[in-house]
This record gives structure tokens, sequence and C-alpha cells, in this order.
């Protein structure tokens, strides 16, 4: 092992520093843990076994300095983006941090789209947003790192675009960097090392070295908070409901003007003009859709709230920030997505145009896209 004393003194699972003092800080581990190999932190031993929910908060400034630092390292990027949540989870300065470094774009999770995507236009699509993004990528790749789906391609070009280099894994929170590289280690190594990965953003705390047979590491990095997705900014316990597990299944609703849909009690989206068209919601299969008449959306909303419309559930209604309303419009011909960050997309086919508004927690993104499928 080249970095004996770094393994020894940070977790195993997160990269966090340890220590035995104090039980509230991160990296707590008691002394008699310190002996088994590999050690890991007391939070990664809750996560592992008792799939634990706790968040530490960590400094941004200490992590972008670990990205920044990437610049001047001699190594290969290898940025990873969640599909269901692409244009929260892309790093749109991440040219600035890696410097002359190549960027290999791994687009993640793939299995979550529905079986009859069309792959080659998907990759078409992604290209087009990573260019519109600024991100030159050297090469893009879609995967499942948990399904093990389309990884021979990525293996096979991390291979070809390393040469002798260090591999620095990054992305934004919860993309499934930690899963990947696992599989990495797993599948093409004898080591006998497995990172933490959690179903919550925030699990890997610093950067994690595996070594690579030629001397090189590989680094598992931290996901950097981006406070525009909703998955950050709700609470932990709704997460379950709007992170999708199974492959989406399209819910397409025939709506009139001046129709509304409820996503649970976190979004609402108001078609207030336009001819009568079909709007076809991808969003976790858990998170229940309500229709209703725009006249009767406020009362609806102010009697249901935190119940039938949740999440989130009534305890939990003064941790979501209010809506902010995003009036959109789709020119006749379109077709495009509502994108709103965290919790997937709503296509619409304006064959005749359509004017909406839609109400999402304030800081989140909600943008208009050129359609995915
Ligand atoms: N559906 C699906 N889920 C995935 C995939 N890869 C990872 N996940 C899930 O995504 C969640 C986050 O995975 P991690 O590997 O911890 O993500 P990370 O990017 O390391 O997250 P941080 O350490 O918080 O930055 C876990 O619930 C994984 O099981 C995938 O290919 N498909
Ligand atoms: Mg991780």
């Amino acid at each position: 092992m080249p970095d004996a004393q770094a393994t020894i003194n940070r977790c195993a699972g997160c990269g966090i520093a340890l220590q035995t003092s104090d039980k509230t800080r991160p990296g707590f581990v008691p002394e008699n843990a310190l002996g088994r190999d590999p050690v890991i932190c007391q939070r990664c031993f809750r996560i592992k076994n008792y799939n634990d929910a706790s968040s530490v908060a960590i400094d941004q400034d200490d992590f972008l300095r670990l990205l920044g630092g990437i610049a001047s390292t001699n190594s290969l990027v290898v940025h990873i983006v969640d599909l269901f949540d692409f244009e929260g989870s892309l790093i749109s300065g991440l040219q600035r941090f890696v410097g002359s470094n190549p960027v290999l774009l791994v687009v993640n999770k793939i299995d979550l789209l529905p079986r009859v995507t069309n792959w080659n236009r998907l990759r078409n699509w992604v290209q087009k947003q990573a260019r519109a993004n600024g991100l030159k990528a050297a090469d893009v790749v879609l995967c499942s790192a948990r399904r093990n789906i389309g990884f021979d391609r990525v293996v096979g070009t991390i291979a070809e675009l390393r040469g002798d280099r260090d591999v620095y894994v990054v992305g934004a929170t919860n993309v499934g960097k930690s899963t990947l590289v696992n599989r990495l280690i797993s599948d093409y190594s004898d080591l006998h090392r497995e990172l933490t990965v959690s179903r919550y953003p925030g699990t890997t705390l610093d950067a994690v070295h595996i070594p690579l047979e030629d001397g090189r590491s590989i680094i598992d990095t931290p996901g950097i908070v981006y406070p525009f997705r909703l998955t950050e900014v709700i609470p932990r316990s709704s997460l379950q409901a709007v992170l999708p597990d199974k492959p989406l299944k399209p819910a397409t609703y025939q709506l009139n003007a001046r129709q509304t849909l409820f996503f649970g009690g976190l979004v609402r989206f108001d078609f207030v003009e336009g001819e009568h068209q079909s709007f076809t919601a991808y969003v976790s299969s858990a998170l229940p859709i309500h229709r209703t008449k725009l006249e009767r959306a406020d009362e609806l909303y102010e009697k249901h709230k935190g119940e039938m419309l949740s999440p989130p559930s009534r305890d939990q209604l003064d941790e979501v920030p209010p809506w902010t309303r995003h009036s959109l419009r789709v020119r006749p011909g379109d077709n495009l997505d509502v994108f709103v960050s965290g919790l997937g997309w709503i296509q619409v086919n304006g064959k005749s145009g359509a004017l909406l508004d839609v109400y999402a927690p304030k800081g989140v993104k909600v943008l208009l896209r050129d359609a995915m499928l």
C-alpha cells in the first residue's frame, strides 16, 4: 500500500480524518475499533449497518480547494452526472478547476430511464447539453454503476484516457461516485475495500485514495453541495419519496387550460393557457400526483398540505422554503421538458404552445430544456 499512514488515519469508507476523543464530531471511532482492518468511522459503521441518515456539514471551501488542486495535477478527471438530475448535477464551472486535464463525462443511473429509451438519441442529447453548459468532455459514457450496465465501456474508456495518470472522480452529491469506484475496486482489483454509499447526499467527507496497480491512484471525492437541488433543501426523511429507485413510469395527463398538478406538496404545476394537450411526468413513482382545477388549487393546498399533499408531512412544512413562481412559455411546435432539479421533469408536447406557472421551493432550479426522451 503506497500511503499506509494516510489509510490508517483516515476512514476507509468516507475519507474523514479519524479521532477517538469526541463522539459528536465527524471522524469519531471508538479506540477499540482502531485495530480493525480497514478502520471506518462510527458514522460509516452506522450507515452500512443501519442505513443511518446522519448528515455532516462539510466545509465547501475545503472542498473547492480540493477540486481547485486538481488543475495542478496530471490526472484524468471523471465527472459523474446523475441522469435523473442532469442540470442539477452537472458542474458548470468544471473546466476552470481541471486545467488542461482531460474530462470523461460519465452519465450514471441510466437504469432509471424507461426500458424503451433510444440510447443513441440520448447520448446525442447529453453531448449537446454538456457543450451548451461549457463542458468540453474528451468522451461521454452512459452507465448504471448500481446495475452494472455499460460498465465495460466505462472501464475501457478510463484505461484509454488515463495512460499512467491518477484518476479523480468528481461530481455533485449522491450521483453515484462511490458506488462507481466500489465497482471498479471489486470487479477490477483484488483490494478488500468498500467505500461507504448511502441514499442520502453528503456521504463521502474527504478524498479517498485507492491505489492502482501501476502506483497511481483513483481518488473518490466528496460531492459538491448545490443548494438549487430539491434533494438538498427538503428534509432527509422526504427524500425517499422523490429519489426514484426503480425505472421511471411516465405518467401522462391530458389537461385543459386552467388545470393544476400537485407533486406531493413540493411542487405545483399550473397549465395556465393553451389548447387541450398532454403532459408527461417523469418523477419517482413514490411521489403522489394530484390533479385539480386551477381555481381550486389554492384552497386545496391550504386544506390538504402536509397530508394528502405530502411530502413534506405536516410537521416538516416549516423546513421547506416557501414557493417561488416560475412562468414558462412553450412556443407552438416546441418539444420541451420542464425540469425541476431533484424532482424530475414534465415533458410538454406543445404542438399549440402553452403558458405554465411552476411553483417550487425558493432557490430550486426550474428550467425549460430540449426534451430528453
Ligand atoms: N438507480 C441507481 N442508483 C444508483 C446508481 N449508482 C448509485 N446509485 C445510488 O445513488 C445513491 C448515492 O450513491 P453514492 O455512491 O453514495 O453517491 P456519491 O456520489 O458517492 O455521493 P456523495 O458521497 O454524497 O457525494 C445510492 O443510493 C446509490 O445506490 C445507479 O447506477 N442507478
Ligand atoms: Mg460518495
